[in-house]
């Protein structure tokens, strides 16, 4: 069922037990993001619950991170899948197939407040600070920029982490050139007008699942978002620009990127598990904040994997990447893609397939990263009689299924790996940076010998009777 706005989704996530509320008063300074990492250390990933903070000392609005990638099971509840894998990526690719456009509605609880030029605040808002000691500000991590390129007039929402700069002004981050919100400011930049934008904070699951994935350029992922709601979304125009918003966002700012302007941003502590930056980037002026009454605040939770922003990008991934080679591609014989999370989940992408002609491992480990430019640098096939979701089946199979001479091949100059350190020193500009990818064979390239286990007949016999050993 889908949810209307992100407050009722949190209500959802209570009324499961996937939410816990902290009454004991935090500091976001430095305390939430503490807090945050050893929970994720300590409770494992099944059990782990979204949270709430609601007594963010100095602010009466409470913090909620988790929300969305928390746990698999979070993560099934806000898209609605019965399932992991098989269910999400069925989901997943019925809204790509098939999007639904948003509804305009005339007003909508995200106008209950409205604040114009001195009125604007940012700081009135509980945003943590994330790496504290090496981050300069406080960052928003769970922003969906809404923007429309210049000359096609198509939309976009794409989540790039925000440094409060001042009361009206944040800094935002394109990894690269060919994020869509980039190319979008590019498409300005051509006319030399400012580019509007929209930043919407905490809305109905599905705008920041859509938000943070590589939906195809050119698809406006609010359409994408009804696609996967099932019915479309229903948005507001904004105060001061043509742009329409999700109408129950909790949060919306309003402003303008200009053309030519860059400003340090950063450093900020990344998915990759390392600090980055600074870069020199756009900055975003706030023209108008509007929100609801009492506003919840939402953040995602990320820097080191595993963490919410590593979970959260692999199930879409690993879906759309199965979408982009099965449903777009249309190659036969894909079992399973999984990227793992200390990667996270960008750079290491396996792919188990059925082999059915010559050439066809060399066919999926190039059109895997075709799916994106800065996808994966490790692309690993593998036969489909192996599990690999399980680390220890993946060095087996690196182990004996590789001959590394004959089975690995190198592509070279490729886009880096959003971020990723090991591709340039920093002084290297980050829209300069170049990488490569390792592509291995890693199925079985003749007939192997039969694999060294006792007969399942005898291991089934055997674990039937298994009190009579006395082990446990
Ligand atoms: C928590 C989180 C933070 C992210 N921060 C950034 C960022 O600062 N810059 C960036 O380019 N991509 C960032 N991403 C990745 C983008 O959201 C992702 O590439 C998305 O596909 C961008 O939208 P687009 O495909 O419309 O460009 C982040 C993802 C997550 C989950
Ligand atoms: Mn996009």
């Amino acid at each position: 069922m889908p949810y209307d706005s992100f407050r009722e989704y949190v209500d959802a996530l209570e009324k499961e037990g996937c939410l816990k509320w902290i009454d004991a008063e935090v500091d976001k300074e430095w305390e939430i993001t503490s807090v945050a990492r050893n929970y994720f250390r300590r409770v494992k990933e099944q059990e782990r619950c979204a949270l709430g903070f609601r007594n963010v000392k100095g602010y009466d609005i409470p913090v909620v991170l988790g929300a969305i990638g928390g746990s698999r099971k979070i993560y099934n509840l806000a898209i609605g899948a019965k399932k992991d894998f098989g269910s999400i990526k069925e989901i997943w690719a019925n809204a790509l197939e098939n999007p639904i456009d948003p509804v305009e509605v005339d007003s909508g609880p995200c106008k209950d407040v409205i604040l114009k030029g001195d009125e604007i605040d940012l700081h009135k808002f509980p945003i943590p600070t994330w790496t504290p000691g090496l981050d300069p500000a406080p960052f928003f991590t769970a922003p969906c920029l809404i923007t429309k390129h210049a000359e096609t007039g198509v939309g976009n929402i794409g989540t790039y982490r925000m440094e409060i700069k001042a009361k009206n002004e944040t800094g935002v981050l394109w990894d690269l050139p060919s994020q869509h919100g980039a190319i979008h400011y590019a498409s300005w930049e051509k006319i030399n007008k400012p580019m509007p934008m929209a930043v919407v904070l905490g809305a109905d699951p599905t705008i920041i699942m859509s938000s943070v994935s590589k939906v195809p350029q050119g698809v406006d992922e609010m359409a994408v978002c009804g696609g996967l709601r099932g019915k479309p979304v229903e948005v507001v125009k904004c105060e001061t620009c043509d742009l329409m918003v999700p109408a129950s966002a909790e949060i919306v700012l309003e402003g303008e990127v200009i053309p030519g302007e860059r400003v340090i941003e950063g450093p900020f502590g990344e998915y990759t598990g390392y600090m980055g930056g600074p870069y020199k980037m756009p900055k975003f002026y706030v023209k108008c904040v509007t929100h609801r009454k009492k506003p919840i605040y939402h953040a995602l939770f990320s820097q080191m994997p595993p963490s919410e922003s590593s979970l959260m990008r692999q199930l879409p991934e690993e879906a759309n990447i199965f979408q982009h080679l099965s449903g777009y591609l249309k190659i036969p014989g894909i079992k399973d893609i999984h990227l793992p999370e200390a990667g996270g989940s960008y750079t290491i992408c396996w792919i188990s397939l059925k082999k059915s002609f010559p050439g066809h491992v060399q066919q999926v480990m190039s059109a895997a990263w075709t799916h994106y430019p800065t996808f994966a640098k490790w692309i690993i096939v593998t036969d489909d009689d192996v599990d690999i979701r399980d680390p220890f089946v993946r060095e087996w199979i690196l182990s004996f299924r590789v001959e590394p001479i004959k089975d690995i091949s190198f592509l070279k100059n490729t886009a880096p790996i959003l971020l990723d350190p090991s591709s340039d020193p920093a002084e290297v500009p980050l829209w300069e940076r170049r990488s490569s990818k390792v592509m291995i064979d890693a199925t079985k390239n003749w007939e192997y010998p039969e694999i060294a286990l006792p007969p399942k007949e005898d291991l089934d016999k055997v674990a039937d009777q298994w009190d009579k050993y006395g082990l446990d």
